[in-house]
């Protein structure tokens, strides 16, 4: 770990003391499960939802029960049986997990975590937070037609979908704000892979730290412009030249270096789409945006910078002493 590392995390606890002292106590919250009957709409790239959806009770902070998936989810080699939906905007695999405070991935935690957008949200007054399972039906096709489109000449067919929906959620006690996006984990046989989808998303000057991470950030992907307020242009970006749709394949057992097999593509709303690559994180050379910003990126990427910094810092202190 390095001192950047180190002065972020006092950082963090000094926040997280503050806010614990402006009355802002978590607890573990615990869902009853209702059913929607609301019409089903798909703005956008999001997957259906609504009716036939199970909804979240209003919670801060909460998290669904545990949810027992009608087959097992295969998360970089680890077969999952269950997984917990959390209201902050992310899922979580072996218990619930209430954090607010997003950390920037890399996190190098102990936790396996898919987080589409992470940070303090808030279903209290409005806004609905739900979940389902397929195993048959249009959303299995429309499923394997997307993966065979984004990782194609391997010809998955998908046997299992889950998608988690936050559907005009507001960011903690700002009530009015609208925030609009879905995690959809897809599995065809021992294949995994994860869609974010995003719909509109209000202005903040709150973190998100938007992409996925894994124990010890063996494996993690970090979007674009996760951790830059007032910055969120998620719904505007793709890895796979769809608006506001992230791909990611995430069975990978063996090396880093295998990624998926499409050029990755930055699109905008305005014109025809860039054809800017998306760096893998996967990839121990990728150095991007979020990369440069959490100034240490994988441990190998950004080496040379921290030397950089802390030779700078040394001489500072060695200035002040002289004087
Ligand atoms: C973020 O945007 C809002 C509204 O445009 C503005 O009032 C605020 O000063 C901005 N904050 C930062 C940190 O840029
Ligand atoms: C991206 O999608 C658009 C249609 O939405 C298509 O016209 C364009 O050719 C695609 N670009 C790439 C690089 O696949
Ligand atoms: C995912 O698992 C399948 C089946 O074992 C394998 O063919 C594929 O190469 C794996 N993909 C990655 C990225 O590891
Ligand atoms: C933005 C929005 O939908 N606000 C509504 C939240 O819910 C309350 C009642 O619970 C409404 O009065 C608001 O209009
Ligand atoms: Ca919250």
């Amino acid at each position: 770990m390095d001192k950047e590392f180190v002065t972020m995390r006092n950082q963090m606890m000094l926040f997280v003391l503050f806010l614990l002292m402006t009355g802002k106590v978590t607890t573990a919250n615990f869902a009853t499960a209702s059913t929607t009957d609301g019409p089903s709409t798909t703005p956008g790239p999001l997957y259906p939802f609504g009716a036939g959806d199970t909804v979240s009770y209003r919670s801060d902070d909460g998290s669904s029960p545990p949810i027992t998936l009608q087959q097992p989810f295969v998360y970089f080699g680890k077969p999952y049986q269950q997984i917990y939906v959390n209201h902050n905007g992310h899922l979580t695999f072996n218990e619930a997990f209430s954090s607010f405070i997003p950390h920037r991935f890399p996190a190098f935690s102990t936790r396996d975590l898919i987080a589409p957008f992470w940070t303090d949200l808030d279903n209290r007054r409005n806004g609905t937070i739900s979940y389902r399972q397929y195993t048959s039906g249009s959303v299995l096709q429309q499923a394997t037609q997307d993966i065979n489109q984004y990782f194609p000449n391997l010809g998955f067919s998908v046997n299992w979908v889950f998608i988690a929906t936050w559907d005009k959620v507001a960011y903690y006690n700002n009530f009015g704000t609208e925030i609009t996006f879905q995690v959809v984990l897809i599995a065809a046989g021992q294949s995994s892979f994860i869609l974010m989808n995003y719909g509109e998303i209000a202005p903040t000057t709150q973190n998100i730290q938007a992409g996925y991470d894994t124990v010890n950030s063996i494996h993690y992907f970090s979007i674009p412009r996760s951790f830059q307020s007032n910055d969120t242009t998620f719904s505007y970006t793709s890895n796979v030249n769809v608006t506001g749709r992230w791909a990611f394949q995430t069975n990978a057992t063996t090396s880093t270096t295998d990624g998926p097999s499409t050029t990755p593509v930055t699109t905008t709303t305005t014109d025809g789409p860039s054809t800017t690559p998306a760096p893998t994180s996967d990839d121990p050379f990728a150095v991007d945006d979020s990369c440069i910003d959490s100034i240490f990126c994988n441990g190998q990427g950004l080496t040379g910078s921290v030397y950089m910094l802390s030779t700078l810092l040394i001489l500072v202190f060695l200035t002040i002493l002289n004087n």
